[in-house]
């Protein structure tokens, strides 16, 4: 058995960075049944962001209902809001009395976070990582499905799980980041930045828009102008010719013209999204950019056709909803009150 364990901020719809950074693979991994998964939507997180109470309520309604959408399914996976698990805040406090302030003050999201919102540089920013290592360790999790900005915060889970077991015996397993293949997203209109819903809704394409709206939003997409990309396509990926991989902060590729990564951005997107004989359509000559838009565009539209339907008939039965979470929370309980039991005992306040 493995227990696999990942949470969601709900910081607004799923897009489809999101499907593709981490949700596609707490599908592939909910289908195994060797493993046992935990997901949960993280609202103690997302606090930390200073939302008003009605876009708390609000978000975590939709996303759940966009996680049973997608095909989380309740019988499968334990699915739950974390803060209807009160051992996560619990354990979280124990923790962050044997976690170094100056491992937090380094964490580049951190960094990042209190740049971004400077007028709300909370405690709860700083300790997050801190309520994570606590998400997962509480479950004893040991594969944690994430987007690769998540890999230094498990790195500190390790950490504090291994602090913890040195100094109280050994308690905790050290959970490793699961990884998807796919790169990262990039921004339709700024694509040198990750697509984020902080950067516009221009930018992201949601899973539940409409067809209609991710044409508008793909036709908008930053590309250059010549149909000329160093490009190779092997019959199942893209690639660009010359650079390893996705532009990433930091490397040369982010200092390809950001045309050239938007483009290249479009043809990763197809390739998950398209089917072959439409990948090979662009392979070679000049790519004509109208066609690829809309094709891409009526690529996602389609995969996501369930979804949308699906999602629409979730959100007219919030009692239903309501229920899943209910026992997914009850679920998670009776675990994660027994570590939070077995680790007063350790710490001498049971
Ligand atoms: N920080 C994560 C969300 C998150 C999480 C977790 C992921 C909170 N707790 C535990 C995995 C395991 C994010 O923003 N993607």
């Amino acid at each position: 058995m493995t227990t696999i364990v990942s949470g969601i901020q709900p910081s607004g719809p799923l897009h489809i960075g999101n499907y593709l950074g981490a949700l596609r693979y707490w599908l592939k991994l909910q289908q195994d049944s060797k493993n046992r998964c935990y997901f949960f939507i993280a609202d103690l997180h997302f606090l930390t962001q200073g939302k008003p109470a009605s876009e708390m309520r609000e978000n975590t309604r939709v996303i759940a209902a966009e996680l049973l959408a997608l095909g989380i399914d309740p019988k499968r996976s334990t699915l739950f809001v974390q803060s209807r698990v009160p051992g996560h805040a619990d354990l979280g406090w124990i923790l962050n009395c044997i976690t170094p302030v100056a491992e937090l003050t380094r964490m580049t999201q951190y960094k990042d976070k209190a740049g971004r919102q400077s007028d709300n540089i909370n405690a709860g920013l700083l300790t997050y990582p801190v309520l994570q290592a606590a998400d997962i360790v509480i479950y004893n999790g040991t594969a944690v499905p994430v987007g690769e900005d998540q890999v230094q915060h498990l790195e500190l889970t390790r950490n504090i799980a291994r602090w913890f077991n040195n100094r109280y015996g050994k308690t905790f397993a050290e959970p490793k980041p699961v990884l998807t293949p796919t790169p990262r997203v990039m921004s339709l209109t700024a694509p040198t930045q990750k697509m984020s819903k902080s950067l516009g809704e221009k930018n992201v394409i949601g899973l539940a828009d409409e067809p209609a709206m991710i044409l508008e939003k793909v036709k908008k997409a930053v590309t250059e102008s010549t149909g000329k990309v160093p490009v190779t396509y092997d019959g199942k990926r893209w690639s660009l010719i010359g650079h390893s991989g996705v532009p990433r902060s930091g490397t040369i590729e982010s200092s390809l013209p950001e045309g050239i990564i938007g483009a290249y951005n479009l043809l990763k997107l197809l390739e998950v999204f398209g089917t072959a004989a439409e990948n090979r359509r662009f392979a070679n000559g000049a790519i004509s950019y109208r066609e690829l838009k809309e094709t891409l565009a009526a690529a996602i539209s389609g995969h996501f056709a369930n979804f949308r339907a699906r999602r629409a008939a979730l959100l007219k039965k919030p009692s239903a909803i309501e229920k899943l979470l209910a026992a997914g929370a009850k679920r998670a309980s009776a675990v994660a009150c027994k570590t939070v039991d077995e680790v007063r005992k350790k710490v001498g306040i049971s």
